[in-house]
């Protein structure tokens, strides 16, 4: 019998309780939507600094080695080889690359650990210059070597370096035109 009263007690509290939520929403949305309203009216001057200041901005960029895509599966790979020792390249240019033709690089790296600085390098490529879009990625290797698989880059002088000693391991790679 008790069990029975607080099941008939429930009901009409809960009831109670829904319809004070949809009356306390229906004001909620009724005060939102008057400022809502204003604030779209003041905003619409602002637009036309938007329009203004969106023929400015930069092209959207497109992907360069896009330009690369389409190319004769039967081209063949460049294969190139590049030493690192005592924090250089043993070149300061890349070269005999033609247009768009993916290239391979066994990289080799002869520096040892010693104290605390790194001895582990890489070559990473960018487009053009030291800003440039970056394009390539190797792996840091230790002593040891890797082959890096580079994918067809477009014609340029464009930029190649170790990112863990850029200031004194970079240099050009030559791409030319046909
Ligand atoms: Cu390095």
């Amino acid at each position: 019998m008790p069990e029975e009263r607080r099941r008939n007690h429930h009901p009409p509290g809960s009831r109670l309780g829904c319809w004070a939520g949809v009356i306390l929403l229906a004001a909620i949305a009724g005060c939102g939507s008057a400022p809502t309203t204003e604030d779209a009216s003041t905003r619409t001057p602002a637009t036309p600094t938007l329009a203004v200041s969106a023929p400015s901005l930069p092209p959207s960029p497109t992907d360069p080695l896009a330009l690369c895509e389409v190319i004769d599966p039967e081209e063949p790979v460049l294969e190139l080889s590049i030493e690192a020792q005592s924090f250089a390249f043993d070149t300061e240019v890349i070269d005999g690359i033609r247009h768009c033709q993916p290239f391979a690089i066994q990289f080799t790296n002869l520096d040892r650990p010693s104290g605390s600085i790194t001895h582990e390098h890489n070559i990473f490529i960018r487009l053009d210059n030291v800003l440039g879009t970056l394009v390539y990625e190797g792996e840091t290797i230790g002593t040891g070597d890797i082959r890096y698989e580079v994918p067809g880059l477009p014609a340029g002088t464009h930029y190649f370096y170790c990112s863990l000693h850029a200031g004194v391991m970079n240099g050009d790679l030559l791409v030319e035109d046909a």
